[in-house]
């Protein structure tokens, strides 16, 4: 099958870094084709960020569409668009905090999410209870790591990241972790050994959602909330949305 796994910040580098985790835990067969946006922020701190690269993305998901892709998968933590690429996509769409939410939710009965800036709490906050996962999360926790900053990730921010997973563990009674960016997928092993608990990348377990949506023929409803967009003339730079 293939997955286009999107990147929805400009930061070629951390497109690349979670190439690299999808394609480890994607079956042989699967295909990975990442993308990232040309135009908008390089990273997604904030709501101002989330609004102005959901144009792009909706643009690579339509890009992924004329591809022909088995499913898409939206790596940045907000989930930005979610919703949206659903309504333009056949194929599933899977938002990497939504598929780390699920996982987790089926090996621990309360697991702690671990994210970046204070400042992005409220999203996760946000997700949890739109998923209905929010009695089984412990909480969230932020390390002030900007997003940017996890692409070469040093000794003294790990330690930080490390240090709020232990918290998340001894004072909230976290079971299991769900890393919060998905410029955190390259850190999952080393964290998992360390720790003795399980780490959860929302990137790999959104490939694997993808895969066995997949392979029991599974595709996104176009019946109801997912149904197709109501047709009407676009304007402008969006005038290509025309239908
Ligand atoms: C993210 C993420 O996964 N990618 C990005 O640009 N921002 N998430 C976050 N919590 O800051």
């Amino acid at each position: 099958m293939k997955i286009q796994l999107i990147n929805p910040n400009t930061s070629a580098d951390m497109t690349d870094t979670m190439a690299i985790s999808a394609r480890a835990s994607a079956l042989s067969s699967t295909q990975i084709i990442p993308s990232t946006p040309e135009h908008g922020p390089k990273s997604i701190e904030c709501a101002f960020d989330e609004a102005i690269a959901s144009a792009a993305l909706l643009d690579l998901i339509e890009q992924g569409k004329q591809q022909n892709v088995d499913a898409h998968i939206i790596a940045c933590f907000g989930d930005p668009a979610l919703d949206a690429a659903r309504e333009l996509a056949d194929a599933p769409v899977i938002g990497i905090a939504e598929a780390a939410f699920q996982m987790a939710s089926l090996i621990s009965y309360r697991f702690g999410v671990v994210t970046t800036l204070s400042r992005t709490l409220p999203t996760s906050e946000h997700l949890l209870s739109k998923y209905g996962h929010q009695t089984h999360c412990s909480g969230v926790r932020a390390t002030d790591i900007p997003v940017l900053a996890l692409e070469n990730i040093d000794n003294k921010a790990y330690q930080l990241l490390k240090t709020e997973c232990l918290a998340a563990m001894e004072e909230d009674g976290a079971e299991a972790i769900v890393l919060g960016c998905a410029g955190m997928s390259n850190l999952v092993n080393k964290l998992s050994k360390e720790l003795s608990i399980p780490i959860i990348d929302g990137v790999s377990a959104a490939v694997k959602l993808a895969e066995s949506l997949h392979q029991l023929g599974l595709k996104t409803s176009k019946t109801g909330q997912y149904g197709k967009r109501i047709s009407k003339p676009f304007i402008g730079r969006y005038a290509h949305w025309t239908q």
